[in-house]
């Protein structure tokens, strides 16, 4: 497999005289598709794909490098150890046996195959690429005639392809083959995987939709994923069919669209009656709870964020898509709302979700945020991608900051430095943590590995005469405004300091907007709301010079700062957010963190370690409101680390504290962590044990 069609690639390789003829490709390259299949969104941003973005050295270039050097393998290798790929060759009938692991395991695959895809986007590898275009040959050689594709259920249950939709993840799986066969599609210009998937897809759009069969998968994720189907192929059906998969939740689905009533009698279909007591219990139970599913009203009259957090971002990002290709402003609305709960009510400060307060790993009641928490890492990263999609739908610059707040904490904490270990739960205290080297339901792992490698497309949004700047990540960039590519390089060592650089080179001097995020902690806000607060909100304010002059730094009410210009090639803007460490503070209807504070700097969240405190109980240690703190850059430490030191006090004796950002915790010798700090003697009453779906957290 080879990536033809990444531009930046071609950049790259190509000399310094080629310039003009590169820009040229570049138009192509980003022109032609853009006309071709790629639909203008309706209403808000536009993406700059992955594909048109570069990223190298800072924080993320090492990250991609063990994302495609370690983790992307290592997922592979276990994948295929578990059964997830013989599983196809089962299903083609070139191997005996039947279906190993459960009913999503197709979807595990797919996932670490698309961050494979991203990897491949941002570096050829030709290893890389054989591998996995190896392992593709061997899905799709499983394909039914009709066009459907499940392992589990082409091995098992025939007959029952189309049942207990809430449970069997049909659909779930469907998703993820749709979008990994998309970012295929884009590096290596091939048709036979988006062809397999645009086969699936029509299957199931013959089947469901309306005045065909109204029914909903319980695990949502095809939704968004039938946006970029549409996206990439132009079909209008598939936008569609995302519409009727959202709009059909909350009716009592079967085979006719009923009126929405709670009252409704939940059925036990035929094919259950001879289950086990216990099986039957536990269905009647999830169907009773669609909650869990989002799936207990209609869309369109939730105001709160309730059940499952991996659907609930999945469903909430497709529906800000939904929004922005088709004419939706109920959904607009009813994003508002979701936005608010849980921004301001239901977040943590590491930008995680899901308390799973109900034993449902979802979201729990208003302020109630034990630290001892599940914050599963694929909530977590599907927070982060319905930010994204917020963030291209309003084009205010607070949906990024939550976007960031997420991405640099509570996603990336699922994954060690090493890249080969990974937490399905992310607490923000804890007795010691031990990453997993893999987990038989790999959800998580398979997630962070795709999440890292697209990091580059969260970078940037454009629209036809502004480029926004989301994510200070060094590297280059290619983007299309009005028909014309402009380059971008940055280079920055953000989140270690706030200094950006950024030459711009479009192909000939014209004028456009550069808009540059002005992130909320560097304007006196750790989030969005009053869900958390710094306790001085008094920040140095942003520098800002344009070829070596000095000129205004202060952002218009959307967050960004708007840089309207004739730009020529050449041009540099140095942007300076000032990082002082800041003391956060919770709203005090969150008893968790009364009489503590956490401390932050950028948008990176500390934590103390039990490593670095060997004399201290982390949970006596007090760090007096006044206490001095300092910063110290480590190189060799924890892939290298900004740390925040300072005096604070046990038992009214001095000891030194050293915190270290939070994502980087439990990759030394295993011991407690907090990330809320007390900063009075006064101690919060000890946290409640929980127990959750996946055990008790201890
Ligand atoms: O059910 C598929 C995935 O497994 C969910 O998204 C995770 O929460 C885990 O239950
Ligand atoms: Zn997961």
């Amino acid at each position: 497999m080879i990536e033809k069609n990444n531009p930046i690639n071609t950049i790259t390789r190509a000399g310094a005289f080629q310039r003009a003829l590169i820009a040229f490709i570049i138009t192509l390259c980003f022109v032609a598709p853009a006309l071709s299949s790629d639909p203008p969104p309706l209403r808000g941003l536009r993406e700059v794909d992955n594909m048109c973005v570069k990223l190298q050295g800072g924080f993320w270039g090492p990250r991609l490098k063990t994302a495609s050097e370690v983790t992307i393998p290592h997922a592979l290798n276990s994948l295929e150890k578990d059964g997830h790929v013989t599983n196809f060759d089962k299903a083609a009938g070139i191997a005996e046996g039947t279906a190993s692991g459960h009913a999503a395991f197709d979807s595990d695959l797919y996932k670490a195959l698309e961050g494979a895809m991203y990897c491949l986007q941002n570096k050829p590898d030709k290893a890389l690429g054989k591998r996995a275009d190896g392992i593709l040959d061997r899905i799709l050689a499983a394909q039914q005639k009709d066009g459907f594709l499940v392992a589990y259920f082409i091995l098992r249950e025939q007959k029952y392809r189309w049942e207990r939709l809430r449970t069997m993840h049909q659909m779930y799986n469907a998703g993820h083959y749709f979008e990994m066969a998309v970012e295929h599609h884009k590096v290596t210009g091939e048709t036979k995987v988006l062809n397999s998937a645009i086969r699936f897809a029509d299957h199931i759009d013959g089947i469901f939709g309306p005045n065909k069969r109204y029914d909903v998968d319980g695990h949502q994720e095809i939704e968004l994923a039938l946006v970029k189907l549409y996206r990439a192929t132009g079909k209008r059906k598939y936008l569609d069919l995302a519409r009727f998969f959202l709009d059909e939740r909350g009716h009592a689905h079967g085979f006719e669209r009923k009126p929405f009533d709670l009252r409704t009698p939940v059925k036990t279909p035929p094919y259950e009656k001879d289950l086990p007591e216990r099986a039957k219990r536990l269905r009647a139970r999830c169907r009773q709870r669609n909650g869990r599913a989002q799936d207990h009203r209609p869309i369109v009259e939730e105001k709160l964020a309730v059940g499952h957090a991996v659907r609930a971002g999945y469903m909430y990002a497709a529906m800000a898509d939904i929004v922005r290709f088709s004419d939706a402003p109920e959904y607009d609305r009813v994003l508002g709302h979701l936005w608010k709960d849980v921004v301001g009510r239901k977040m943590y400060i590491t930008g995680s979700v899901g308390t799973a307060q109900y034993h449902d790993e979802g979201f729990g009641d208003p302020y109630l945020l034990p630290n001892r928490t599940y914050c599963e890492s694929c909530a977590n990263i599907a927070h982060v991608l319905w930010q994204y999609r917020m963030a291209l739908l309003q084009g205010d610059a607070k949906y990024a900051d939550v976007m960031e707040l997420a991405l640099y904490n509570g996603a990336i904490s699922g994954i060690s430095i090493a890249g080969n270990s990974f937490f399905y739960q992310n607490p923000l205290s804890s007795k010691g943590g031990r990453r997993s080297t893999w987990i038989g339901l790999s959800c998580c792992p398979t997630n962070l590995a795709r999440i890292i490698p697209q990091v580059g497309g969260l970078a940037y949004a454009r629209d036809k005469k502004s480029i926004y700047v989301n994510l200070y990540v060094a590297g280059q960039a290619s983007i299309v405004l009005d028909g014309t590519a402009v380059k971008l390089a940055q280079k920055t060592d953000y989140p270690w300091n706030g200094r950006v650089r950024l030459t711009v080179t479009p192909p000939k001097a014209s004028e456009f907007n550069i808009c540059l995020r002005i992130p909320g902690w560097a304007r006196g806000k750790p989030v969005p709301g009053d869900l958390y607060r710094f306790g001085d909100t008094n920040v140095p304010p942003a520098g800002l010079k344009i070829n070596g002059q000095a000129a205004d730094a202060a952002p218009k009410t959307d967050g960004y700062l708007h840089l309207k210009r004739t730009w020529k090639g050449g041009d540099i803007v140095e942007l300076d957010l000032p990082m002082p460490v800041k003391r956060v503070y919770a709203h005090e209807k969150v008893k968790a963190d009364a009489g503590k504070t956490a401390l932050m700097r950028g948008p990176i969240v500390y934590c103390l370690e039990a490593v670095d405190h060997p004399e201290a109980d982390l949970s006596r240690i007090v760090l007096p409101p006044k206490a001095n703190l300092q910063t110290e850059h480590r190189e060799k430490l924890l892939g290298g680390v900004t740390v925040i030191q300072g005096q604070a006090l046990v038992d009214g004796k001095s000891v030194k504290m050293t915190a270290v950002p939070y994502y980087a915790w439990a990759n030394r010798d295993r011991g407690a962590m907090e990330v809320w700090v007390n900063e009075s003697p006064a101690k919060a009453p000890a946290p409640k044990k929980q127990k959750t779906s996946r055990g008790e957290i201890k």
